[in-house]
């Protein structure tokens, strides 16, 4: 839907001398996230249990204000992680989706999904959707929201019967599934870093295993058999900060199994190697391929029908290390099937949820991005969506534009009427031979590496244990240009600007000794010998001069070049494409700073080892099966960027 975008441009010009006018102090925002008393002397809580049409109760917090004298819209989060605290005389420091929507009158709903914590029933990592169910026993997420919002509207005092749903990555799947077959009530939803699917989201990459999410599988895979508000799960301790040397010791995938192995009244000691008691390890390790399971799961293909009384909000952010993919897709699919719908997005220079804190510095991993981005978002933009669709009229003329957008280059946002702009066009480099890119390719070179799995390339420097990857979105590349089993290709220093606004597709020509192998892709920001550190928080070894910053990175694991659901082996020496899909950017490469790709094989223990032998699936690969081979690169290969015109 197209904006009017003069009432925009006088909007904006307004909200930007609000936001940048004073410097809010840390404490000041801070005064909100402390345990405060704010919540406890303006809300009363409730805490219910809404039976679902088969009879499944979930248990439901419900905060409302304490002034009865008028009437309030709804906002609901449905959740795996829990509706903590529990008891009704409980309070958390704040509530709903920021510290300025906590004041302005809304009551405040809280869930858990059918299966976890103090909710009954089974638990079933993105539920598949049912499109034709025909009983009430063909229940899904979209089916627990109608009954939960049905139930609220019909039950909760001095609700104005208008119910807006949020969350962010898991919750934000769920938010994304209030919106299918959602319930007249609901008329806005926010879903952000939302999950897509689980095959390109998360625990894998286009087919790559996330390694560094193995701690964090058991959060989800442990089973439970009663509404429990204690954790049932624990993460796997590995006794070392040096995550890199753990997994390298480890071995093949199935060494890794034990830890999946709970010991339980009847099951006092450790079963044989092979059998796991984590259910969704299972899931893992039984479909390496995007299969019917993980093609049931997926949200994505369920947007094509969406009411246009739900209007949507579409929020990411670009350095997101777990959820790209999902918010991405969720607002293009919405857009693409569903024309008359208030659909937008919102992308900023965050990582995972930053937007939702209160930090003032905006900073990810070593690189800052500026001041007062996360509240402006939340002043400005994610309170006016809900005001505007809970409270005022609802029409398309919310004042806030189709794509808002932070070119993390420019450090600054921009509006456009679609995302991506209209006004961009496609931009080949070529991966010449001296480690040149070249908009041309007048005669074909390669140049070869071995990829030696006894060293594979660290995707960060730092030592470290983590539950799930974060920092490295923005991590120096230097280290890794270092290598030489990472090729590096750059342009000469940019004599203009060039603005990069959409996705990346990389064309890659490849050859291997071995017959599977992992292609992974960087696109790099170097900044000028002469820039200066702009923040304290750079880490001691590091210099903004000659920052290598990764703008964005993907991998494709070779076997799926051609399929995601059937793979194919390489034939040893011989040319092969491999398409590489990177997902959408918006960053400005400034006059004096030089474009550079690298491309490499390996990303520990970021993603799993390739054994670059072909096996049906790596999860049940054998030692024998990992072999360092010799992988090269034809000059052939290419980068096609989405430039702003
Ligand atoms: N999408 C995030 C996540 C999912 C599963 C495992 C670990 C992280 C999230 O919900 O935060």
């Amino acid at each position: 839907m197209k904006r009017n975008q003069f009432a925009f441009v006088i909007l904006l010009l307004s909200s930007f001398l609000i936001s940048s006018c004073f410097e809010r102090t840390d404490t000041e925002i801070q005064g909100t996230d402390q345990k405060s008393s704010y919540v406890t002397d303006h809300f009363n809580k409730q805490e219910v249990t809404i039976e679902m049409r088969d009879g499944i109760k979930l248990h439901t917090s419900i905060y409302s204000p304490k002034d009865k004298s008028k009437s309030y819209p709804i906002l609901l989060k449905r959740t795996p992680y829990s509706c903590k605290p529990y008891g009704e005389s409980e309070y958390p420091a704040t509530l709903g989706p920021n510290k300025y929507m906590m004041k302005q009158g809304y009551i405040v709903v809280y869930q858990d999904v059918r299966g976890r914590w103090m909710s009954e029933g089974t638990y079933d990592n993105m539920r598949a959707y049912i499109p034709n169910k025909e009983s009430d026993l063909d229940i899904d997420e979209s089916s627990d929201t109608y009954d939960t919002i049905d139930w609220l509207i019909k039950n909760v005092e001095n609700n104005n019967g208008n119910v807006g749903t949020w969350g962010i990555s898991y919750p934000g799947f769920y938010a994304t599934y209030s919106a299918i077959d959602a319930h007249p009530a609901l008329k806005a939803a926010s879903p952000q870093a939302c999950i897509g699917d689980f095959f390109f989201d998360d625990f894998h990459h286009n087919g790559a295993y996330l390694l560094s999410y193995f701690r964090v599988t058991s959060l989800f895979g442990t089973p439970k058999d009663k509404p429990i508000d204690t954790a049932w799960y624990k993460t796997p301790d590995l006794k070392t900060e040096d995550q890199y040397q753990f997994f390298l010791d480890a071995g093949p995938l199935s060494n890794l199994n034990k830890y999946f192995q709970y010991e339980t009244v009847d099951n006092p000691g450790l079963r044989k190697e092979d059998i796991v008691d984590d259910f969704f390890w299972q899931e893992l390790i039984d479909h390496p391929n995007y299969d019917s399971v993980w093609q049931k799961k997926g949200i994505i293909q369920h947007l094509k029908n969406i009411k246009p009384s739900v209007a949507t909000m579409i929020v990411g952010g670009w350095f997101d290390a777990e959820d790209l993919y999902g918010p991405l897709e969720t607002y293009k699919t919405i857009e693409a099937h569903n024309p008359d719908n208030y659909n937008t997005i919102v992308f900023g220079p965050w990582d995972h949820g930053a937007w939702s804190r209160s930090k003032i510095k905006n900073v990810v991993g070593n690189y800052y991005f500026g001041d007062s981005i996360s509240d402006f978002f939340q002043q400005e933009i994610e309170s006016q969506f809900f005001e505007h669709f809970l409270k005022n009229n609802g029409d398309h003329n919310s004042g806030l534009p189709e794509a808002y957008v932070f070119d993390s280059g420019k450090k600054t946002w921009r509006t456009f009427m679609s995302w991506p702009p209209e006004n961009v066009s496609k931009h080949k480099w070529y991966l010449t031979g001296n480690q040149k890119l070249s908009r041309s390719n007048l005669n074909e070179t390669k140049v070869s590496f071995v990829s030696d799995l006894k060293r594979p390339v660290p995707y960060s420097e730092d030592i470290k244990t983590v539950f799930t990857p974060r920092k490295y979105m923005t991590d120096d590349q230097r280290f890794a240009a270092r290598r030489p089993d990472v090729l590096v290709f750059e342009t000469e220093i940019l004599n203009e600007d060039m603005t990069l606004a959409g996705p990346i597709m990389a064309k890659l020509q490849v050859a291997t000794t071995g017959t599977d192998c992992d292609w992974i892709v960087k696109v790099i920001d170097v900044h000028p010998a002469d820039a200066k550190n702009d923040h304290e928080g750079l880490q001691d070894h590091l210099k903004m001069s000659n920052y290598h910053l990764m703008v964005r990175s993907e991998v494709m694991r070779g076997k799926f070049r051609n399929s995601f659901s059937e793979p194919e082996p390489f034939v040893p020496n011989q040319k092969t494409t491999v398409p590489v899909k990177l997902q959408d950017v918006f960053h400005t490469f400034k006059k004096g700073h030089k474009l550079q790709i690298q491309v490499q094989s390996t990303w520990f223990p970021l993603i799993d080892l390739n054994p670059q032998t072909y096996v049906p699936n790596i999860f049940k690969a054998k030692e024998s099966d990992f072999q360092t081979q010799t992988h090269t690169v034809y000059s052939s290969s290419f980068i096609e960027l989405t430039v702003l015109k």
